[in-house]
C-alpha cells in the first residue's frame, strides 16, 4: 500500500510513527512544509524536515517534540557573547550539525530534496521523506506592533512574540512561483491513499497546499483523501493553529477545519471522541466523519488514530 502524508512538525511527526507502527509494510512518501524555513548566522534551518526526520529517526527531543536529545548551546553562547543573535531562536550544538551540512550541500549545487534525502541516510526515518518544493518559501504573518502594521517571519510571529498578537494575515512569501520538488506530483499521482495528519491547516498543511500543482495532483488521483482534526474540544493541541485559522477567516472548531479544507479535497475525516456533537454537521458538508480517540499520549495511540484514518479510507473508497 502506497501512502502518501502531508506533514508539518510535531503534528505530522507523531502521527507518522503511529502510521509506521500500524502499517508497517506500508510505502510512505511524507512531503514536507518548508514555509517555515528560516536563515540564521548563515545556515538554512528547516524545523518541519527536521523534526519529522529526528522523530522518525529516534534522536527527537520527546519532551519538547523539537530539537535533538541531550542537546546542548554552547554555540549558541559562544554567538551571543559576540552579540551575535538572535538570541530568541534556540538553536542547540547538535541540531546545528544538521544546518552545517544542509547549507554546505545547498552552496555546492545540490537541491533541497537531494540534500534531505542524504540527511535522511543518517537517520532512517522509514518513510521517502521529500520537501514540498526545492524553491524558497517563507511563511510571513502581517501583524500589528504598537500601532504599527508590518510582516514577520513565521518563527518571529511564533518563537520570539509567542503568537501574542493577533495574526492578521499569513502570506506563504514564493509559494505562488514554486514548484513541487520532484517526486511529489509521481507519489501523489501512485499513491493508494493520501492522509492529513493533525498539522496545523494553515501554516503546515496550507502552505504545503499553495504550492501549484499538489493541491490539484490530490484532487486528480481519484483515491481516498483522509484528515485526523488538530483542533479537539474547540482548541489546538498545542501550538498557534486558534491564532492563524483566525487569520483566514475559520474558527477553531474541528469542523470548520473540515470545511476549510472542503469536499472537493476531503473525503473522510476524524474528530476526537469529545467533538462527537459535529459528526453531522461535517457529513452534511459532503465528508465522512467519524469520533475517535485523537490524543496521542503515546506512539500506540497514535498508531491506534493511524488504523482509524485506514479503515475510514477504505470506507470512502
Ligand atoms: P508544527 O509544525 O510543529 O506546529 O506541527 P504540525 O503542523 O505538524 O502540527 C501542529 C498541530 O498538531 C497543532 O495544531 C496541534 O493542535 C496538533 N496536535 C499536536 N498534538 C496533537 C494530538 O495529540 N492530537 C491531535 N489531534 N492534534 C495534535
Ligand atoms: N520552537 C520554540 O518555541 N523555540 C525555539 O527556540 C525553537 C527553536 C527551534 C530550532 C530548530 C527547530 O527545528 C525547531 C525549533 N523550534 C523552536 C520549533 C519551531 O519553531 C516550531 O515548532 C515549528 O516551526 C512550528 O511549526
Ligand atoms: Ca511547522
Amino acid at each position: 500500500m502506497r501512502i502518501v502524508v502531508l506533514a508539518g512538525g510535531i503534528g505530522g511527526a507523531r502521527f507518522l510513527r503511529g502510521l509506521k507502527q500500524a502499517a508497517p509494510d506500508a510505502d510512505v512518501t511524507v512531503i514536507g512544509n518548508t514555509g517555515d524555513d528560516i536563515h540564521l548566522f548563515g545556515l538554512k534551518v528547516c524545523p518541519d524536515l527536521d523534526t519529522v526526520m529526528y522523530t522518525l529517526g529516534g534522536g527527537i527531543n520527546e519532551e519538547q517534540g523539537w530539537g535533538r536529545a541531550e542537546e546542548t548551546f554552547h554555540l549558541k553562547e559562544e554567538l551571543a557573547a559576540y552579540g551575535v543573535g538572535p538570541e530568541w531562536f534556540g538553536l542547540g550544538d547538535r541540531d546545528f550539525a544538521t544546518h552545517i551540512v544542509r547549507t554546505q550541500m545547498i552552496g555546492a549545487g545540490y537541491p533541497l530534496s537531494a540534500v534531505t534525502e542524504a540527511l535522511c541516510d543518517r537517520w532512517k526515518p522509514g518513510v521517502r521523506l521529500i520537501p514540498m518544493t526545492d524553491d524558497r518559501v517563507e511563511t510571513h504573518v502581517a501583524v500589528e506592533v504598537d500601532g504599527e502594521r508590518k510582516a514577520v517571519h513565521f518563527q518571529e510571529y511564533w518563537v520570539r512574540l509567542r503568537a501574542s498578537v493577533p495574526a492578521e494575515a499569513i502570506v506563504p512569501v514564493g509559494a505562488e512561483q514554486s514548484k513541487p520538488a520532484p517526486g511529489v506530483l509521481e507519489a501523489i499521482a501512485e499513491a493508494d491513499i493520501v492522509l492529513f495528519p493533525p498539522s496545523n491547516p494553515v501554516v503546515s498543511i496550507g502552505t504545503i497546499l499553495a504550492v501549484p500543482g499538489i493541491r490539484e495532483a490530490i484532487a486528480d488521483a481519484g483515491v481516498p483523501v483522509v484528515g485526523l482534526s488538530p483542533i479537539v474540544g474547540d482548541a489546538p493541541v498545542r501550538g498557534m493553529a486558534d491564532k492563524v485559522l483566525a487569520a483566514v477567516g475559520v474558527e477553531s472548531t474541528a469542523a470548520a477545519v473540515a470545511e476549510h479544507y472542503g469536499s472537493g479535497l476531503l473525503d473522510g475525516w476524524l474528530v476526537d471522541t469529545v467533538d462527537a456533537g459535529v459528526v453531522e454537521r461535517v457529513e452534511a458538508a459532503g465528508i465522512r466523519c467519524r469520533a475517535v480517540p485523537l490524543m496521542m499520549t503515546d506512539v500506540d495511540a497514535a498508531a491506534q488514530m493511524a488504523r482509524e484514518a485506514l479503515a475510514l479510507a477504505e470506507e470512502v473508497r
